[in-house]
């Protein structure tokens, strides 16, 4: 009975899926896929390096002690790992403006201005949560490692995005199929600093709350293939905006390369193909522009079937439940 909620519908009780109806209720949505962890993948870059697994322990506890409210965790990088982030900035940055899109280069323009952003230290959460929490309302959680989709999307009905805090193994800087601090600080913040993305981003996240299985699963490949693999049209050149692309320079560079297939976008095919989380993405849906992904998204999430509607109250962080009338 825990796991699920009665919702009263005429004379019939429907079972749904629990979901968080307040911000710390999302100290329960922390459920880690471990399909990428250094410990139990064989492929992973670290897997043979005992001294990278202990420090990704030791980061995890971290995020597993972490209560709402907490103040965010500090974390003292090591020389090392901070090499690794000057090595994978000075490498992105140099090709971020001819192919990112125009909100993702706004939004970092301003990290570097006033969040401290560079090259030669990692930022850490805590001053980057207060710099979106003053843009856009958003604010960060430490999390362990990779999350399930419901977890991660439920998170984002409360404007709160769940970040790792580990870095990448220093023996492959330019790309990692889970994400890491890299991935969260370059692929994911500067976007999350930007009103209408920071508003469709909570859309997707009200959309996924007590959703089916099915539906899940149709809105984390939609989640997937814009927000970590978008592409779109801007002033007639193909840019991206998608996070896993802007923090991977390999597949950044391979994503714009005339070698991958473009689909246009297009939410009920996108949903149902296929995606490939180990390496690069044979395929990539292109919006006509940053806003027509939005529009287009937006449209499908509110066709989502569900006995019930959500509203998000900002006063009390809280998500009120109505009855479909
Ligand atoms: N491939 C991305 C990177 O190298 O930063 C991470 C993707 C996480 C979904
Ligand atoms: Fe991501």
């Amino acid at each position: 009975p825990d796991a699920f909620i009665m919702l009263a519908q005429d004379s019939l009780t429907t079972a749904l899926p629990w979901f968080p109806r307040q911000i710390k209720d999302l100290d329960r949505c922390n459920m880690l896929i471990t399909k990428f962890d250094p410990d139990m993948d064989h492929d992973h870059p670290g897997y043979n390096d005992p001294e990278y697994r202990k420090r990704r322990t030791v980061i995890s506890e971290l995020a597993f002690r972490y209560k709402q409210g907490d103040p965010l965790p500090v974390v003292e990088y090591t020389a090392e790992e901070i090499s690794t982030w000057r090595q994978v900035y000075q490498q992105l940055r140099s090709i971020y403006p001819s192919l990112a899109c125009k909100q993702f280069l706004d939004g970092l323009q301003q990290l570097e201005k006033e969040c401290g952003y560079g090259e030669d230290r990692i930022p850490q959460l805590q001053e980057v949560s207060a710099f979106l929490k003053e843009r856009t309302g958003f604010q960060l959680r430490p999390v362990a490692g990779l999350l399930s989709a419901r977890d991660f999307l439920a998170s984002l009905a409360f404007r709160v995005f769940q970040c790792t805090q580990y870095i990448r193994h220093s023996s492959a800087p330019m790309h990692s199929p889970e994400p890491d601090c890299c991935h969260e600080l370059l692929g994911h913040i500067p976007m999350l600093a930007d009103k209408e993305f920071a508003q469709f981003s909570q859309e997707i996240g009200l959309a996924s709350l007590g959703a089916s299985d099915e539906d899940i699963e149709k809105l984390s490949t939609l989640y997937w293939f814009t927000v970590e693999f978008g592409l779109c049209k801007q002033n007639g050149a193909v840019k991206a905006y998608g996070a896993g692309l802007l923090s991977s320079y390999g597949e950044l560079v391979y994503a714009l390369s005339n070698e991958p297939e473009y689909k246009p976008f297009a939410p009920e095919e996108t949903a149902v193909q296929p995606y490939q989380d180990q390496t690069y993405q044979p395929v990539y849906f292109v919006s006509e522009s940053f806003e027509d992904a939005k529009m287009k998204l937006r449209k499908y999430s509110a066709n989502i079937k569900r006995p019930f509607t959500v509203r998000y109250d900002p006063f009390t962080c809280s998500v009120e439940v109505l009855d479909q009338p």
